[in-house]
């Protein structure tokens, strides 16, 4: 094939490595972690951030905060006694990341400003040639993408939001030079972003204005600062923080339950989040449109303690009617009532179902991985996909998490790439293709497990489900046991001899 039709020109001269990374996020560096501790140190991580860190580095807004316990978010083989709360700030966790890169001599692996544009696979040489940042070229006999799937904001498109002549901006892309003190401030969305800040920038606003279209379940977060005693005993017994992520883990990899179909679980929670509703809500008006109308558990639970009693300041307005219009400043509902607004914040979420938006992906016979994906986005385990040979993918299709820390998913995906590339190794192999009969049956069954879970029966649209179907593409269907399980090791006989 000749890739010059694709668009990325051959040369000799281009540089190569064994290995391309693309991300430099949770996902990418644990990826490059492992990497390295297997002597494999031809290899490249690509970021398009100006710091690596991912989602830790990009969301900055207040208040911005991990509702997975910290001990159980990090690296099984890096565990970390000193995190200072329970539920570590961002500033700590991107400090975290920072640390792991240094520690395991990452950074000279590491070119940030450097975005992927363009893959085209060459089967003659069975390289990737790639184009990323501003002129990058090089061929990687492996990539794999780390780009995660909660990066690109997602903007409503309300009429007039364009016309909007005061600052307007993505909770994802904070304006810290935005001045909120006494304006009239207002908040599109009440997912997991915007309950965040939204009890932080309450007491700056004059007026902030919360809209929202659907309600939350919110129960409350079991936070609390770990004391100096504590982080000595974690540090100096390290058995007692393995037995602490031990006991986090089975806490949470249990409520999976709730999410597959067992009633009485989920009723227990929505027990629970419907006391801390009545807890701090005591108008009923206000209540009722704080609560949910759909099974818990079919958008993503959401832990707070402050944003209940945020909704009854003084100063704060839930507005349930939908929005009509953006003017300049001012933004007008369906029922014509017009609210004066200075400051626009979108937490509005991210655009998770349409998978490398600005990336062009060209595999076997020069098909484009949006072509591929046109019915579903898929990928066996959530990581290979068929026509597209020594290309892996971590945080792939069906893979993320609403009841356990993403991180355990990330490390099993990473092993399972390590286990591949060991199984060319020991075929003689330079390629790698999945063969497409396993990914059609994993598929199948994503489908078939889909079916008796919240998430397809809870009665709500979320950001988990494919658009067009409905079909929840980004969530594994399962328990991480589960999935650990399955990712072990590559089977040779899903792919290609
Ligand atoms: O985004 P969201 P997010 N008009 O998609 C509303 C992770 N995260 O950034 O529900 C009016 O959850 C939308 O309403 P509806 C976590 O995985 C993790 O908050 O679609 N409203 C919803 O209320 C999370 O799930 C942490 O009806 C509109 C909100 O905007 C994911 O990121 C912290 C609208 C979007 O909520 C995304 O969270 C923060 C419209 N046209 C985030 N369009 C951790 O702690 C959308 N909305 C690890």
């Amino acid at each position: 094939m000749n890739t010059e039709e694709h668009g990325v020109p051959e040369s000799t001269a281009t540089p190569s490595v064994d290995v391309l990374v693309v991300g430099a996020g949770f996902a990418g560096l644990c990826m490059a972690i492992k990497l390295r501790q297997a002597g494999m140190d031809s290899f490249l991580v690509i970021e398009k951030g100006e710091d690596i860190g991912g989602t830790w580095q990009e969301n900055r807004y207040p208040g911005c905060a991990c509702d997975i316990p910290s001990h159980l978010y990090c690296f099984s083989f890096d565990l970390n006694p000193d995190w200072n709360r329970m539920y570590a700030p961002q500033a700590e966790i991107w400090a975290y990341l920072k640390s792991c890169a240094e520690r395991y001599g990452l950074m000279p692996h590491i070119r940030l400003k450097t975005a992927l544009r363009e893959a085209v696979w060459d089967e003659a040489a069975g390289v990737w040639h790639v184009a990323a940042g501003e002129g990058l070229r090089i061929k990687a006999r492996v990539l794999i993408s780390a780009i995660g799937a909660l990066h690109v904001p997602r903007y409503p498109n309300f009429t007039g939001a364009e016309r909007f002549a005061g600052p307007a901006f993505h909770s994802a892309t904070w304006d810290a030079s935005a001045d909120l003190t006494g304006k009239n401030v207002a908040v599109i969305g009440t997912g997991a972003s915007a309950i965040q800040f939204v009890p932080q920038i309450a007491p700056l606003a004059g007026k902030l204005l919360v809209f929202q279209r659907t309600p939350a379940w919110i129960v409350p977060k079991p936070d609390a600062e770990f004391s100096e005693k504590w982080k000595r005993r974690f540090r100096r017994v390290p058995g007692v923080m393995w037995g602490f992520r031990k006991l986090l883990f089975w806490q949470h990899e249990i409520r999976v339950l709730a999410f597959l179909g067992n009633k009485r679980m989920r009723k227990a929670l929505e027990a629970i989040a419907l006391r801390n509703l009545g807890k701090w809500i005591k108008d009923p008006k206000l209540r009722e449109a704080l609560t949910p109308k759909y099974a818990l558990g079919c958008k993503r639970v959401l832990f707070s303690n402050d944003f209940y009693p945020t909704m009854t300041r003084p100063n704060v307005e839930l507005v349930t009617e939908r929005i009509a219009e953006v003017r300049e400043r001012s933004i007008v509902t369906q029922d014509g009532a017009e609210r004066p607004v200075d400051v626009l914040i979108y937490g509005t979420g991210f655009r998770v179902t349409e998978p490398m938006i600005g990336i062009r992906l060209v595999g076997r016979d020069g098909v484009e991985i949006h072509e591929a994906w046109r019915e579903r986005m898929s990928a066996f385990l959530g990581v290979t996909v068929s026509g597209f040979p020594n290309f892996f993918i971590l945080l792939g299709p069906n893979t993320g998490l609403g009841h356990n820390s993403v991180v355990l998913m990330i490390e099993a995906q990473v092993r399972y790439v390590m286990s591949c590339l060991k199984l060319m190794r020991k075929r003689g192999q330079t390629t790698m293709h999945l063969r497409r009969e396993s990914q059609e049956r994993f598929v199948a069954q994503m489908t078939q497990r889909m079916g008796r879970t919240v998430w397809q029966t809870g009665g709500c649209r979320s950001w988990y489900q494919d658009q067009r179907t409905g079909e929840n593409v980004t969530l594994w269907p399962g328990s991480v046991v589960d999935y650990m399980r399955r990712t072990r090791a590559a089977r040779a006989n899903d792919y290609e001899a």
